[in-house]
């Protein structure tokens, strides 16, 4: 049986909110101690969604932060896999990535074939996602990781034809992702346009420094804001409550 439950829940809290707020961890940027602070401010700012993962799996700690995440916190965890090394059963559900801005079959199959009896071994809902690199004016972990090239900042009409595609193949959900650190988010007029173009939700993260940036971005369309830098910098509940404001009032 495919599971369904925690996509259902994102679906209910973008509805509800306008636009989710997402907080992306990354857990070997943290020790334990200052993990348990973080996820306190997250619950206490009322953040919808908690991304983890990264490009890298350092610390052999790892599972027991990917627990300690679960168990804090009020909101759905998501798995952000940076690789098939990153599956644990200490999250809600894990995003089923595919990058179909890219043409390497390791990142649009191979990597799924091998993560698909884990999957259902852990018994974890899979969140089939259609990841979609932007051009943040840098080379970003991902691009360099994944051996792709971005979709450049401009060409609008390529991202909406990449959207189309995802949706015409059964994906669930687009991210639109400029990279972590990204000097330049996705533009406002690409959110806009490939949310025109889908019906299925749009997440977008990479760059987004403030909430002010945040509230542009789901204006254009974001029904998913994903943070993860400015965050881990200022691990602050008056930035977080900030961003969750913005995003909610939307
Ligand atoms: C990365 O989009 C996320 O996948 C977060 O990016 O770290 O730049 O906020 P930032």
């Amino acid at each position: 049986m495919i599971k369904t439950e925690i996509y259902n829940k994102l679906l209910t809290s973008q509805k509800n909110n306008g636009t989710s707020f997402c907080v992306l961890i990354d857990p070997d940027e943290h020790s334990v101690e200052s993990l348990e602070s973080f996820v306190k401010a997250i619950n206490k700012a009322k953040v919808d969604v908690i991304l983890v993962g990264g490009s890298l799996h350092l610390g052999d700690a790892s599972a027991h932060k990917y627990q300690i995440i679960k168990s804090e916190s009020n909101c759905p965890v998501l798995l952000f896999p940076g690789s098939i090394a990153q599956l644990t059963p200490h999250v809600d559900a894990v995003l089923y990535i595919s990058v179909v801005s890219g043409r390497n079959p390791q990142y649009l199959i191979g990597d799924h074939v091998h993560a698909a009896p884990i999957i259902r071994q852990l018994n974890l809902e899979a969140i089939p996602t259609a990841y979609m690199l932007i051009d943040g004016g840098r080379v970003t972990s991902v691009e360099f990781m994944s051996g792709t090239k971005p979709i450049p900042h401009d060409k609008i009409s390529i991202a909406v034809a990449h959207a189309m595609a995802a949706e015409y193949l059964g994906f669930k959900l687009i991210y639109l992702e400029a990279g972590s650190g990204a000097v330049n988010t996705v533009s406002p007029e690409m959110i806009k346009a490939v949310k025109s173009a889908v019906e299925i939700p749009v997440m977008v993260g990479g760059g987004i420094k403030t909430p002010e940036m945040a509230k542009i971005l789901a204006n254009a369309g974001a029904d998913f804001i994903v943070t993860g830098n400015v965050l881990e910098k200022e691990n602050s509940v008056s930035l977080l409550e900030a961003f969750t404001q913005a995003l909610h009032s939307n």
